[in-house]
């Protein structure tokens, strides 16, 4: 044992490790993923087989890619699903592409990816309410009101802002060990006005597990495993588009490079001082109504 490994460091490694599996577990609780693309066409499926296949083919073409590498990828691929990272590898990764494909007709408020550790059915805290957290919960005290709007400016009754985030040391409830259940995810339903009031801590920069295969393929490349600060927010209302997004903070020393390539002008939170030792901020959502 080395002097400079201190427990609570020792702590924060398996908590790491546990994230990815988790976040693997919860994802195959769903069984919608193939149903919901049920009717695609051989077509449609060769045509992606084929275009992913090319892309990879071409890339050791042009970089005369050795059988060392080959072999050592295999490897690793094989690592990452032993390690419950495939969730944390394609929603780092991949997820960000999907997102903006996804979102390019909108002419709401800009979304972003949902990440892996989203849970649904988070406790409802009314229009105006706290976020579940612990006793002492650390972080700045943040108050944080808006509107949820439909784009021709009318409020939406009834409309429901589901927020997660993770903790000062960079935990989410549910996917590291000893948090309580639903710590810093709650459900805030918006009355007639549209309006909400929702009360919690501002998050930390958080890094991603550096542990596993996502840590390895990290540092063997010389990049970089932070994500700015965010708070992860679901907005959905009935006869709208779901809006996934994820709210940050200005002067985030990663706000630029993100490793999960999430960051948008649009999605900046600029929270001021309340006078209080607490800061607050005014940010809404405009949801676009589902197209006929
Ligand atoms: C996160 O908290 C996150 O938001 C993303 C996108 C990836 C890994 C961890
Ligand atoms: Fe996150």
């Amino acid at each position: 044992m080395t002097t400079d490994q201190t427990p609570g460091a020792a702590e924060t490694l398996a908590t790491a490790a546990a994230s990815g599996s988790a976040a693997t577990e919860r994802f195959e609780t769903d069984k919608s993923p193939y149903d919901a693309v049920k009717d695609t066409s051989p077509e449609r499926v060769d045509l992606l087989a084929r275009s992913v296949l090319d892309a990879v083919h071409q890339t050791i073409r042009t970089h005369k890619v050795t059988y060392a590498e080959y072999n050592a990828l295999k490897a690793w691929l094989i690592q990452v699903g032993k390690d419950g990272e495939w969730p944390l590898f394609l929603d780092v990764w991949v997820e960000h592409v999907v997102e903006e494909v996804a979102t390019e007709h909108r002419e709401g408020s800009k979304g972003t990816i949902e990440g892996p550790y989203y849970v649904p059915d988070a406790p409802e805290q009314g229009a105006t309410g706290t976020i579940p957290m612990r006793e002492g919960e650390q972080g700045t005290a943040l108050t944080w009101t808006g509107t949820v709007t439909s784009t021709d400016g009318s409020p939406l009754a009834g409309a429901k802002v589901e927020l997660w985030h993770a903790d000062a040391d960079g935990f989410y409830s549910q996917f590291a060990p000893g948090i309580p259940e639903w710590n810093l995810r709650g459900t805030f339903t918006v009355g007639d006005d549209g309006a909400f009031e929702i009360h919690t801590v501002q998050p930390a920069p958080y890094q991603i597990p550096t542990d596993g295969s996502c840590g390895k393929l990290i540092s063997a490349a010389g990049w970089h495993a932070w994500r700015p600060a965010h708070l992860h927010v679901k907005v959905s209302a009935p006869g709208h588009e779901l809006l996934t997004a994820q709210l940050y903070f200005p002067g985030d020393e990663h706000n630029d490079d993100d490793i999960a390539s999430a960051v948008k002008p649009e999605l900046m939170l600029d929270p001021k001082p309340a006078g209080d030792g607490t800061v607050a901020v005014d940010y809404g959502f405009v949801l676009d109504p589902v197209r006929a």
